[in-house]
Formats: structure tokens, C-alpha cells, sequence
């Protein structure tokens, strides 16, 4: 294993944000002047910068929150339960290290009305929590990726890939964190042929994984106040080194949204093969987009959806929800670089032999594309 610096950069305008990392798809680590505003910096720690239970306890403590038992493995996941975050909180309090209990994917902006952060201006296009506020709000019941992190020292996150090939970014409000980052291309070295990969880097099977040794990673500590920006289809593994609370997104726009396109193709192509033994029952293209479904919580109509509400926003009806973002992303010229970006992933999609085997797929694209082409004259072809 190599090691790469990650770059750290305390300032960083809209502009050199998409450029020098949304751009070219690397990380970077945000200087705490990205969080110092942010009122769960100032409300959650003690001065002594370790987390305030008794706040955090008088905040939430009724609801019920997502644990993860960090040693004790569930398919390519830990081991995940509920509890009543006061009974986490004591719990951790009581036995810092015994369970390595991990408070992790928690909802916690819709637990309550606090506000506990605002994302900087440079992570604030941010289309796939756009996507569930509107759906929210039409009364969808909507979903979300914002979510909190908490655990004492040891908890960790096994190897994975942020779902959709979305990035993520991940703010520490207090604690540090070890991260390893594997710079896309190299799945091979920690995938098994038969869909499985390595779940934790430090403690591996060489004789299932034997060229692992090869991979390339970048390690960085993660400090208090810092957040991480992890790129599209970057593989992470993360450890706590003491106790730490972070706030992070799934979060994803016009810049990675080939890569979703990717993903999704690679996903159906995996679901495909595993079911290959029933390939020829009745109506087998929609049983296996019910499968990539329910395996990723998108299917080909449902990305097309989600496509389609972007260029509602960037072209049509909905354009209040750009207000969502800095202004950067809004002026002509952003606004132009996303429609033709999306314009290109409906290409594909239009491309894809997939496509076709779905009832009505073509034509919702070719709707959404024609929205698109209509805003302003696109050349195509
Ligand atoms: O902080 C963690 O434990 C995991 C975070 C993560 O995987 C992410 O932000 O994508
Ligand atoms: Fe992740």
C-alpha cells in the first residue's frame, strides 16, 4: 500500500471547489472555517471538545435511533439494531468500548426542528437531497441522506462504496477520524469474482484477497472541525480514534451523475447474472429492475424520474428549488453545463439496450430530453 497526500485547503471559492475537486474527482479536506458557524459545534461539545451527552440527551433523547454492533458482521454490513437514543447515550457513557455500539445512518434532521448545520456553499448543489425534499413535499413521505454519526473510540464503517455512486462529505463536530480512500480502478484487487469484497482492510483473508497488497491507498486523520469531500465511486474504510460525532451527506449533481448512470448499468448488469437461472420466465426485464430496486432503492424508471425533476428545476416548473444552492450554480452558464450534461446521460440511457425492454421507458426519456432541448437549442447527434 502506497501512500498519496489528500489535499487540504482552508479557503476555497464555488468555482475552485468544482474545478480543482468536483471536476477531476479527488478528494480534499474543508479547514474548520467551513463549520465554525455551525450551531452543533457550539451546542453539542464541551469545552473540553468532547461530546455534550447531557445535551445531546436533552435534544433527542425519545427518539429512536439506527445502531450498529461494529464487530459483529451482517452480509457485507455490521450487525444493526434500534434503541432509544438516551439508552445509546448511556450506554456508550457506561461502556466506552465494550460493545463498540455505533450510532450510524441516522436520519436526525427530521427528528427535530433544531438546526443543527447549514452545508458550506461549495457542497450546497446538491440534487439527490433536493430530490427527496420535492418528493417530501408532494407528499411522498420523503426520504433523505443527511445524516449523524456517533461512537467512541474503535467504532468504524467496513469497506464500502457510497450507494448510487454518490459523494459524500462528512464534517467532524468533535473527534478525529481515520480515513482510507482507494482512488477508483481497482476493484479487482478487493472483489472475490463471485460479488464479494473485503470488509475490513486491516484484517483481511490474503488467500481469498491475495493481490489486495497491491491496492493504493490514501490515508488522512480526520480532525475536529474538519470535513472530508469523498469523490464518485471512491472506496472508504473509516475508524474513529475517539469519541466522535460527524454530520454527513449522500449528496450528488450534474458533475457525478455518469457515474450513477454507471453504477445503475453495472448494478442491473450484477443483478442480470445472478438470476441468470430464470432468464427465461415471463416478464423477466421487469422482475430484475424489481430486483435492482429493491437491492439499491433505484431502478432505471426511477433514475429517468429523478432526471426528469432535475430538469424541471434547471428548465421548467420547479426552478424555486435552485434556491437550494449558491449562486454559483446558478447563473447561465452553470445552469447550461448541467442541462447538457444531463442531456448526454439520457443519450446513454436512450442507448442502452436496457432501455427498450422496459414499457414506456424510451418515451419518458424521450420527454425529458425533448424538455431539455427545448429550453434552449442544444446540438446533439
Ligand atoms: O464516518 C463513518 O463511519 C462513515 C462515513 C462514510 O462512509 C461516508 O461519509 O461516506
Ligand atoms: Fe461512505
Amino acid at each position: 500500500m502506497s501512500l498519496q497526500e489528500i489535499e487540504r485547503r482552508e479557503q476555497l471559492t464555488v468555482h475552485e471547489f468544482v474545478r480543482d475537486f468536483l471536476v477531476p474527482n479527488v478528494p480534499v479536506i474543508l479547514g474548520p472555517s467551513f463549520t465554525s458557524d455551525w450551531p452543533a459545534l457550539r451546542d453539542w461539545v464541551t469545552e473540553e471538545k468532547t461530546p455534550d451527552f447531557d445535551f445531546l440527551a436533552s435534544l433527542y433523547g425519545d427518539c429512536t435511533v439506527p445502531v450498529a454492533e461494529c464487530d459483529t458482521i451482517y452480509f457485507s454490513d455490521q450487525k444493526r439494531t434500534e434503541m432509544r437514543f438516551s439508552e445509546f447515550i448511556e450506554q456508550w457513557r457506561a461502556m466506552p468500548e465494550a460493545k463498540k455500539l455505533y450510532c450510524k445512518d441516522w436520519h436526525f434532521t427530521r427528528d427535530s426542528a433544531y438546526r443543527a448545520y447549514e452545508p458550506p456553499a461549495v457542497l450546497s448543489n446538491d440534487w439527490v437531497n433536493m430530490y427527496c425534499d420535492m418528493k417530501g413535499k408532494g407528499g411522498g413521505g420523503g426520504d433523505d441522506f443527511r445524516f449523524c454519526y456517533l461512537g467512541g473510540r474503535g467504532t468504524w464503517t467496513p469497506f464500502h462504496e457510497d450507494v448510487w455512486r454518490s459523494y459524500s462529505w462528512s464534517a467532524n463536530v468533535c473527534g478525529r477520524k481515520q480515513w482510507t480512500l482507494v482512488p477508483p480502478g481497482q476493484n479487482a484487487l478487493f472483489t472475490d469474482g463471485l460479488g464479494n469484497w473485503v470488509h475490513d482492510l486491516r484484517a483481511y483473508d490474503a488467500t481469498k484477497f491475495p493481490r489486495l497488497n497491491e491496492l493504493r491507498t490514501i490515508e488522512i486523520v480526520q480532525e475536529a472541525g474538519e470535513t472530508i469531500f469523498v469523490p464518485s465511486g471512491w472506496w472508504h474504510q473509516v475508524v474513529n480514534l475517539e469519541d466522535t460525532i460527524s454530520i454527513n451527506h449522500n449528496w450528488g449533481n450534474e458533475f457525478n451523475l455518469a457515474c450513477m448512470c454507471d453504477r445503475l448499468q453495472e448494478d442491473l448488469r450484477r443483478v442480470r447474472w445472478a438470476l441468470r437461472d430464470v432468464a427465461d420466465m415471463d416478464a423477466f426485464d421487469e422482475y430484475a429492475q424489481g430486483v435492482l430496486k429493491a437491492d439499491n432503492g433505484m431502478n432505471y424508471a426511477e433514475f429517468v424520474a429523478f432526471i426528469d425533476a432535475m430538469v424541471d428545476v434547471y428548465a421548467g416548473k420547479e426552478r424555486g428549488w435552485l434556491q437550494a444552492a449558491d449562486a454559483y450554480f446558478r447563473t447561465e452558464e452553470s445552469v447550461r453545463g448541467a442541462l447538457l450534461k444531463i442531456d448526454a446521460v439520457l443519450g446513454r440511457l436512450l442507448d442502452d439496450p436496457e432501455t427498450t425492454r422496459i414499457s414506456g421507458l424510451c418515451n419518458a426519456i424521450s420527454q425529458t430530453r425533448s424538455k431539455v432541448q427545448l429550453s434552449f437549442p442544444l446540438k446533439t447527434g
